[in-house]
């Protein structure tokens, strides 16, 4: 075995459930993320992200003394990258987002500086295509008393892999575990290296490719995902107009043997669907045309959302005459992007819950059993308990399909469903 320590650069999503896993292997290993509050929580054998089985792992790997995080990176034999890479404010000129390379960047010069011959450096953060070969590049500039494999091959002292994750939140430690790897390889030798590394905790198989391609890979997933969800959403617009209970038709189209359409919602969040696509489009934008399209669409669905609202109201003041606009109440229920996480990065429900209160004169109230307080840009909501918010609102706004949600059955004719919970 050529590792005994492992470096894992980036506490987040991917980092800290890999770095539980090595350590659950009986692996020394290093955690680094410059945030103090991730630093001293996971020192405290505790966590800061809301995932099943993560919390018991990180405790017993800290307990045993194998998993200790720091703000400071260390030698080690192999350094795992797994920071963010979000999306830089828009290009005036294309009005398309482009990526922040800096965390990657900052990453790889931080790694460049303890890099001894013979260690493996692999970069799991989503990222453009050609990024694997530029942080190559950028720590041989740093460390020109080493050779590297873009210049050197198989010849080189470090070893150096594009391997993406590709683990859904909610399912992240199993997922992690017997998910197939994607293996980016500079060389030969290197994409070796990482197998013989995943190997340690990964059940599935491994398949090897050159960088570019592993990059691409990754992006192409998760923007299938986009126009495919895409294509949901412009139907339930479609069915709208068309007075079609779009629940119903998707059911019915599925049953085709060949037919699997996703669930139409109030747009797309997460810190990946909503975001990847557009490292294709900014490298390639002229080509992109249906990728950045699905964007457009799946971006316009909060503001539908928010019309529909409207019309609901106005239905409801029909009934109501003699109620005053002061006095509705409207509650939105689920803020996170997805069902049964705590994850709020990128939600179209933080959008459009923040806009109801703008439209709505009177109370907006805002259920979201994950977490424990509103952000900022909602703190003139109040958030309330399901049972409070159900008894007492006079329009309800499914912004979320929770599991506790479902249970209930009668919602009310004034309920505007994003989520089909309603029709299950
Ligand atoms: N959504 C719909 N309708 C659907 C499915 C999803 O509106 O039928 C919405 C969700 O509500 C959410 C967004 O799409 O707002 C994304 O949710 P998701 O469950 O599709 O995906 P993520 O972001 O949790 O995880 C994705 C996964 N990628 C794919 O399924 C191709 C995961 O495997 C990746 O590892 C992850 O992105 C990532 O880290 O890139």
């Amino acid at each position: 075995m050529f590792f005994n320590t492992i470096c894992v650069i980036g506490l987040g999503y991917i980092g800290l459930p890999t770095a539980a896993m090595f350590a659950s292997k009986e692996k020394k290993v290093i955690g680094f993320d410059i945030n103090q509050h991730v630093v001293d929580t996971v020192n405290s054998g505790k966590t800061h992200i809301m995932e099943p089985k993560l919390e018991l792992m990180v405790k017993k790997g800290v307990d045993k003394g194998l998993l200790r995080a720091t703000k400071s990176i260390e030698p080690a034999d192999v350094f795992l990258i797994a920071v963010p890479t979000p999306l830089l404010t828009i290009n005036s000129k294309l009005s398309i987002p482009e990526p922040d390379l800096t965390y990657i960047k900052s990453a790889a010069n931080s790694v460049a500086k303890v890099l001894k011959k013979d260690n493996l450096v692999i970069l799991e953060s989503t990222c453009p295509v050609g990024v694997t070969e530029k942080m190559s590049l950028w720590m041989s500039e740093t460390r020109p008393d080493l050779t590297f494999p873009h210049s050197h091959g198989e010849n080189s002292d470090i070893r150096i892999s594009y391997c993406p994750e590709r683990v859904l939140p909610g399912n992240l430690m199993v997922e992690l575990a017997e998910n197939d790897r994607i293996i980016g390889g500079v060389t030969n030798k290197c994409s070796q290296r990482s197998i013989e590394l995943y190997k340690e905790f990964v059940k599935g198989e491994f398949f090897i490719t050159n960088p570019r391609t592993a990059e691409m890979c990754k992006l192409t997933e998760n923007s299938s995902r986009d126009v495919q969800i895409a294509f949901a959403n412009e139907l339930s617009i479609i069915c709208d107009k068309l007075d079609i209970d779009v629940w119903e038709l998707i059911s019915l189209a599925n049953r085709h043997p060949r037919v699997d359409i996703l669930k139409p919602g109030p747009g797309v969040g997460g810190h990946c669907i909503a975001v990847d696509p557009w490292f294709i489009v900014s490298s390639a934008t002229k080509d992109s045309k249906l990728i950045k399209t699905a964007r457009s669409v799946n971006n316009s669905k909060p503001s539908w959302v928010l019309k529909k609202l409207k019309l609901k109201i106005a239905d409801f003041f029909n009934e109501y005459p003699e109620k005053k606009p002061k006095d509705l109440i409207i509650a939105c229920y689920g803020l996170t992007f997805k069902a049964d996480i705590d994850d709020l990065r990128e939600s179209p429900s933080l959008e459009i819950a923040s806009k109801v209160t703008k439209l709505n004169p009177g109370q907006t109230f805002v259920v979201e059993p994950n977490i424990l307080d509103l952000p900022n840009s909602l703190k003139d909501l109040e958030l309330i308990k399901f049972e409070t918010a159900i008894k007492r609102a006079d329009i309800n706004l499914i912004l979320v399909d929770h599991t506790s949600f479902k249970k209930q059955k009668v919602w009310g004719k004034y309920t505007i469903d994003t989520r089909g919970i309603t029709h299950s």
